[in-house]
């Protein structure tokens, strides 16, 4: 094997998997894993991150990786802490438990809620695009208001998903997390240094990363950073660290803030929200939600 392609190979997650050009989870993972560094364990749930890296028989990992169900990512990784301490290792080994919004939000919310209440020494990641892309842009508990999902569909009655977003990073507060952090693609040293202190903490800990999803999200391949950015600056996403339940730093929004319209108007998602006067009113409750994210978490 060529020494380049022996160094490609060695990434944690080496290109050639099949996500998407411009897809944003497949950006965050790599920057998150490489962050994590060697010495690292990961479970990763059901979704397109481990349907795109692991076509049977291969796979884009070059780290202990292992995928069970949907669901279970958490629990998977609370047997692999469990098998590590009967084994009394010396060096400490990292896990990892990761997933998509469906699997952090709903599906493996039960398993992942009872992970946090044992404390076990575990990092869960939540690729955060929205909702269940791998099996065709479905809502879910963390679809935004106004989205256009295959199941909130836009129509003649309908602006979209007429629920707001589930506020996860404030359930892992609420637990009472060691450190819990939210990032964006739009930030990739942020997202570097973010897992980097999670790792140093003992005890559970939460990062949840914006992935723009370039078909479910009907955006512009070039356009995933960009996009990650927006959300951030307009005030929709905030970006901010928490230790033991309590708010400790965030990411200020600029002065001059981009309006909502801005992020909106890139993504084919909410296109229905520009057709007519109706829509204007739906874009203004969701500046509304920026609003009020800017005015609760001080950014
Ligand atoms: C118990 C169970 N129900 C449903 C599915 C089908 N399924 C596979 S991936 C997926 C969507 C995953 O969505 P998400 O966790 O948000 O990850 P994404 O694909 O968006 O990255 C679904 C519904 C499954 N594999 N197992
Ligand atoms: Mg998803």
């Amino acid at each position: 094997m060529s020494k380049t392609k022996q160094k490609l190979t060695n990434q944690a997650l080496s290109p050639g998997h099949r996500a998407c050009a411009g897809c944003g989870q497949a950006i965050a993972a790599r920057l998150a894993l490489e962050a994590a560094g060697p010495d690292t364990i990961v479970s990763n749930a059901t979704g397109c991150l481990e349907v795109t890296t692991t076509p049977y028989p291969e796979t884009a990992w070059g780290m202990p990786w292992i995928h069970s169900l949907f669901e279970n990512a958490s629990a998977v990784a609370s047997g692999i802490s469990a098998g590590l301490k009967q084994k009394r290792m010396d060096k400490k080994i990292k896990i990892i438990a990761q997933g998509g919004d469906g699997a952090s939000y709903d599906i493996g919310f039960g398993l992942i809620s009872g992970m946090w209440e044992r404390g076990e020494d575990i990092l869960y990641i939540c690729y955060d695009n929205e909702a269940y892309m791998n099996t065709g842009v479905q809502a879910s508990g963390a679809t935004p208001y106004g989205a256009h999902t295959t199941t909130s569909p836009a129509g003649e009655q309908s602006f979209g998903s007429s629920f707001r977003k589930k506020n996860m990073p404030a359930i892992a507060m609420a637990h009472r997390v060691a450190y819990v952090a939210t990032a964006t693609v739009g930030y990739p040293m942020d997202i570097k240094n973010k897992i980097k202190k999670a790792l140093s903490f003992t005890g559970p800990k939460y990062v949840q990363i914006l992935v723009p999803c370039v078909p479910g999200w009907g955006i512009d391949p070039k356009d995933t950073v960009k996009i990650g950015k927006l959300a951030h600056q307009t005030g929709l996403w905030p970006v901010f660290e928490a230790e033991n339940g309590k708010i400790t730093k965030v990411m200020p929004c600029p002065q001059k803030r981009p309006l909502v319209e801005e992020y909106l108007k890139l993504q084919k998602r909410f296109k229905h929200l520009f057709k007519n006067e109706n829509g204007q009113t739906e874009i203004k409750k969701i500046q509304g939600i920026a609003d009020e994210n800017v005015k609760n978490i001080k950014l």
